[in-house]
């Protein structure tokens, strides 16, 4: 007798290669319209599932968990971040949970150096200039920004992305600084020519550019608070390409308004897909539709990650990306 296949809901349109894939390996039922599930339809979901594969958009929380039926074992998201994922009431329920780590990192980071570049050097403020038929030719003082090089680039955890984008902004003539709830092998911090700072306020008092690459967990939420954004210098730039409960974005909306920070590059948001319309008014807030990973080869990849962590765990082994809360 053949054993029945695992029945994998899938939350959101995957590219076609992993869909194809997912059907031959298991039971999947995709969702080939890709509009987000409803929490309903995500209690559905987890009713029935014995592998449901979730992304950012799906919020799984306790109360969809209690619903949860006997079967779901495994919870196996699409993406890094897991803050969307009530990890403690999965562990609880005896569910496992698997990631997609590594495969986005340099996609990230790139994206995180753009924005970098996008607000010091005005690209999207130029880009509008230019559609709104408003250029009247070149001048020596015409959309004047700032240079990075020399600069100093403040990394809010050094993690994966963190050091990609480390190894980025070195060749670009930025030094290096850093806070991370652990200081980095000293071989890292050699390589990559960066400063420790085990006083995160201390740091953002002495940087020209902050990146936040740290994961959203309950002890980094609003870590850039109102008080801490206070710190950064009024030249100083903020750049976002993680999560965006991490920053107090109303203080930082105010605080760009009244040009106490110089600029901000998002591309994420406190409750997306909603976005401060405060904003939106803004010229030297550089918003992005959270497409940090947003590459085919990274989809790709991603898939490949789900498809992998899938299929050792129904085959009884331990899947290779088994999200550890503690290890966040
Ligand atoms: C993903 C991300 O596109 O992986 C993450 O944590 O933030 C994004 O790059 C998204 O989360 C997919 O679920």
């Amino acid at each position: 007798m053949t054993k029945k296949k695992p029945l994998v809901v899938v939350t959101r349109k995957l590219p076609e290669a992993i869909e194809t894939r997912m059907m031959e390996l298991f039971d999947a039922r995709l969702n080939i319209d890709d509009a987000a599930m409803s929490k309903q339809e995500l209690i559905e979901a987890v009713k029935v599932a014995d592998v449901l594969v979730p992304t950012v958009t799906d919020k799984i929380d306790a109360a969809v968990l209690a619903h949860a039926g006997p079967n779901l074992r495994l919870i196996a998201n699409f993406g890094t971040g897991v803050d969307h994922v009530d990890l403690q009431t999965a562990r609880s329920r005896g569910i496992t949970v698997t990631n997609t780590p590594d495969v986005l990192t340099e996609d990230t980071a790139d994206m995180t150096m753009a924005l970098i570049l996008s607000v010091s050097r005005r690209l999207a403020e130029g880009e509008r200039l230019i559609r709104k038929g408003e250029w009247a030719g070149w001048g020596p003082t015409l959309m004047l920004g700032h240079r990075i090089w020399g600069k100093r680039l403040g990394i809010v955890g050094m993690g994966r992305i963190g050091r990609a984008l480390a190894r980025r902004a070195k060749g670009f003539g930025l030094s290096v600084h850093y806070h991370n709830r652990r200081r980095v092998h000293p071989d890292i911090e050699e390589e990559l020519d960066a400063t420790y700072w085990e006083s995160l306020d201390q740091m953002l008092a002495h940087v020209d550019v902050v990146s936040v690459n740290c994961p959203h967990t309950p002890a980094t939420y609003h870590l850039l608070s109102a008080r801490r954004l206070k710190l950064m210098q009024p030249h100083a730039i903020l750049v976002n390409t993680a999560r965006g409960e991490i920053v107090d974005e109303p203080a930082l909306t105010r605080m760009l308004a009244d040009g106490e920070i110089a600029g901000a590059g998002l591309d994420v948001f406190e409750h997306e897909p909603a976005v401060n319309p405060k904003l939106l008014e803004l010229q030297n807030a550089v918003l992005l539709p959270h497409m940090g990973s947003a590459t085919i080869e990274g989809r790709v990849d991603m898939g490949e990650k789900v498809l992998i962590n899938i299929k050792t765990f129904v085959d009884g082994h331990t899947p290779p990306d088994r999200v550890i809360e503690g290890l966040l």
